[in-house]
This record gives C-alpha cells, structure tokens and sequence, in this order.
C-alpha cells in the first residue's frame, strides 16, 4: 500500500474542476436558502498577493454573507476551491510576537492540564507553520502537523515538526490513526471556520481523538464581529462565522460534547472550546449556557441584528473614505500598516488604492516587495515608515494594535498619527 502522504497528495493534486461554487443550503443544518444580508462586492482572495505578471488577470471572487434562521449560522454564500486559497500560502502563524506568545501559553496550559505523556500524539489541524506544535517538543510528545500548504511543509520540518499536505477530512483522520494511533490532543487554531465540509471535519475528528482526549478549537467569534463591526474578518478563506448555538447542533450529530469554553481577545475576539467524545448526556456547563443567554440577548439568532450590521458597516466606509478625502485634501501622506487579510478586505471594499495610501509598511518579507491583492498598494519593510515619516499610517492589522503601537513610539514622538477603524474610527 502506498505510503499516506503519497496518497494524501494526491487528493490534492486533483485537478480544479470549478474554481467557486454557491453554497445554496445552511453548511450545518442543510435548510435551504439562508438569508443574504451583506455583499462586500467582489474582490481576489485577501491572502493572494499577485506576482507582476498576475497583476492583469487576478481571479475576484464575490463575498456575499448569509444567516440561517433555522439554525443561526452566519456563512459565505460562496465558496472559492481550498486548493486556490490554501495550497500556497503567504501567512504564518510566526508574523507577530502576540501570536506566537498566545501560542505558547496554549501549548503549556493544554499538555499541563491533559496530562499529555511522553508519546502522546497531539495533532494539529493547520499547523502552517509549526510554530504552535513546536512548543510542545519539551513535552517529549509526538507531533503532527495536518495542512494543505505545500509551501510551508519544510518550514515546519525545519522546527522540526512533520506536517501532512492535506485539507482535514474523515479520510485523512482514518489515514492519520491507521498509521500513527489515536490523538490524545487534537488542535485546530483559526480553522474550523476555514472547514469547507463541516460534517466531514467533524467526523474526522471523531474518528482520530482518542477515547479519552481532546479536540481545543479557537476561532473568532461571531458576538465581537458584530458588536464591534469587524467586517474586515469576512473573507473568503472564512466560511463560518460561528455563534454557539448552531455549532453545538453539529456537536451532538457527532456525539461530541462542549465541555469548556471561554472567551479570549486574540484575532478581535475569539473562543476557545474544548471538545471530547460525549459522556453523558449531562446538560452544558454554565459558561457555555451564559454565552447562549448573551447571544439570544444581542439578539443573534436574528436576521434584524445582520440588517443592522450592514448599515453600520455601509457608514463606516463612507466614513472613512470621508476622512482619508479630508486628510489627502489637506495634503497629508497616508499609508498602510500591515498588510493583513483583513485589510485587504477593507481596502478593496471600500475602493482604496495607491491614490490614498502610497505604501503599506509589514513585517513578512514575503509580502514585502509585492502589492496587495485587487488594490496593487505597493509593500514595504516596516523601517520604511521611520525614513519617510508619512502624517497618517492606517493600522490595517487592528488586531496587533498593542504590539504595533508598542514598536512605533518613535513615529510618534516625531508626530506620526495612527488612524484606527475597530471598534470605531479614531486617530491616536
Ligand atoms: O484566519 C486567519 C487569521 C487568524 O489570520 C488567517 N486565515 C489569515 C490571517 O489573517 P491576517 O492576514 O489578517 O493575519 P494577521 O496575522 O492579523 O496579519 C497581520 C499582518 O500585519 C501580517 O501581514 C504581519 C503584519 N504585522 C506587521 O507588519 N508588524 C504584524 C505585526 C504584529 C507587526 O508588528
């Protein structure tokens, strides 16, 4: 039989049939037709940075958003094939200290809390680029890395982590146990939300968590998107935009239960759930009935609040582009700082290019030299920024706004300003 990462490559390496496909029924309850509240119009997937010769036929994809009334989910109306948007892959995990800090206290708490053992086999689904199963080597574990990104396989074997090329899937679950046995620990870090199957991930992590383990899954979560008007984290690599309550249906399709869950601020706002094979049919711990209590309360199990968003979102361009006008008018520089996934969803949705900002400054030499997708804004070292002393700098990565503003006293001090825009708009 064919080694696993033979076949796994396969599956791969199929060829791309169609390059997006309309999600016609609810991605967890199946009852057709969710409600469209939100289109942020058309534009290429936020991570694809176009080399030169791409830059006159990028692919733009629309990013339409829905809302289920029967189950609650808040989806992509659209779905744009993995392969395109995961294969080769420009994030890493490792872009900010914050991260990679959040990280490591993940790792620590989890081994220290399970119990993992030397030998225990901890997997993670999108592992990019080892960073987050690196800290668990001084556990004397075993490691597995699972994702879809060929580019960054030997930039986890170089921290010593070996990752699977592969989309998560039942058939990979199966793959994975059959050869290395069942997972004490199985993470998934900003990826259930990328599922393009959930049931199909979910039975795969039914299949490979072992009898007594876990399955910690973190996300951004759906009550900050919407009490912070975070639009710019609805991108296409973001199918789901999860609320409790229709996760914990799909949960106990797969006799699985919730058993923890917390709020953490990372990413915006994210939680953190921790998942295990159902042990009895006990009812759900008290912060996961407070977190539905809060959810019904702001009313999100609603299409109304969606409708409400949207004309937030509506003001929130206009009035941003209002005051780049009024700061370009009085002849002041402007550019970008990091150049994120979600700046770009907020720079081709509101139709901002080179005209406003002349640069964007980032700390990824991969993106350094290449322009943003859609917008062609033009990406630099962060040093930059320092040399030319532009009035304004947009803070495009909001999410690091500590780390960002922390780095730059010195720009400050010699009168730069930055412009915020979540949760409202603000120079500072
Ligand atoms: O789900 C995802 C979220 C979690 O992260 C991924 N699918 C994609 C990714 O989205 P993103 O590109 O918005 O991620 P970041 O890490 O929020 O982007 C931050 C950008 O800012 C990076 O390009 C690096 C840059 N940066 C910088 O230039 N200087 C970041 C820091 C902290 C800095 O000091």
């Amino acid at each position: 039989m064919r080694p696993p990462s033979l076949i796994i490559n396969s599956l791969i390496m199929k060829k791309i049939e169609k390059e997006i496909i309309e999600q016609k029924n609810c991605r967890i309850c199946g009852s057709s037709k969710p409600k469209m509240f939100l289109s942020l119009g058309s534009m290429p997937p936020p991570n694809m940075f176009p080399q030169k010769e791409q830059l006159k036929n990028e692919s733009f994809y629309p990013l339409d958003v829905s809302f289920c009334k029967n189950c609650g989910l808040v989806q992509l109306k659209h779905v744009v094939h993995p392969d395109i948007m995961f294969r080769d892959y420009i994030y890493v995990t490792s872009a900010s200290q914050t991260m990679i800090k959040h990280l490591a206290n993940l790792a620590e708490k989890t081994a220290k809390r399970f119990k993992v053992q030397p030998n225990s086999l901890v997997v993670d689904i999108g592992s990019n680029d080892g960073t987050f199963l690196s800290h668990f080597k001084k556990f004397k574990v075993r490691t597995l890395g699972i994702d879809p990104a060929e580019n960054l396989k030997d930039v986890a074997k170089s921290k010593g982590i070996e990752n699977i090329v592969a989309l998560f899937s039942n058939r990979i679950a199966n793959l994975v146990s059959r050869k290395y046995g069942k997972a004490k620990v199985i993470t998934a870090i900003n990826v259930v939300a990328h599922a393009g199957n959930l049931d199909d991930f979910f039975k795969g992590i039914k299949t490979l968590l072992s009898e007594n383990g876990v399955f910690i899954a973190e996300f951004p979560y759906l009550v900050d998107l919407v009490e912070k008007d975070e639009f710019d984290t609805i991108y296409h690599e973001h199918l789901s935009y999860f609320s409790i309550k229709p996760l914990l249906l799909i949960l106990e399709k797969y006799n699985l239960e919730l058993f923890g869950v917390k709020r953490i601020p990372i990413h915006g706002g994210s939680i953190r759930l921790l998942i295990r094979h159902s042990r009895n049919k006990q009812k759900y711990p008290h912060p996961v009935k407070e977190l539905l209590n809060l959810e019904e309360k702001i009313g999100l199990y609603n299409l109304d609040t969606y409708r409400n968003f949207a004309e937030r979102v509506e003001k929130k361009k206009e009035d941003l582009l209002k005051l780049l006008r009024s700061l370009k008018s009085q002849g002041k520089k402007i550019v970008g700082y990091g150049a994120a996934a979600k700046g770009n969803i907020l720079l081709n949705f509101c139709g901002i290019g080179p005209e406003t900002l002349s640069y964007i400054v980032d700390s990824i030499p991969a993106k350094q030299g290449k322009v943003t997708p859609g917008t062609h804004i033009p990406i630099y070292p962060e040093k930059k920024l320092l040399e030319d002393m532009p009035e304004y700098a947009l803070l495009l990565a909001w999410n690091f706004a500590d780390e960002i503003l922390g780095k730059n006293t010195q720009y400050k001090k010699q009168g730069g300003k930055f412009i915020l825009i979540v949760p409202e708009i603000k120079i500072l």
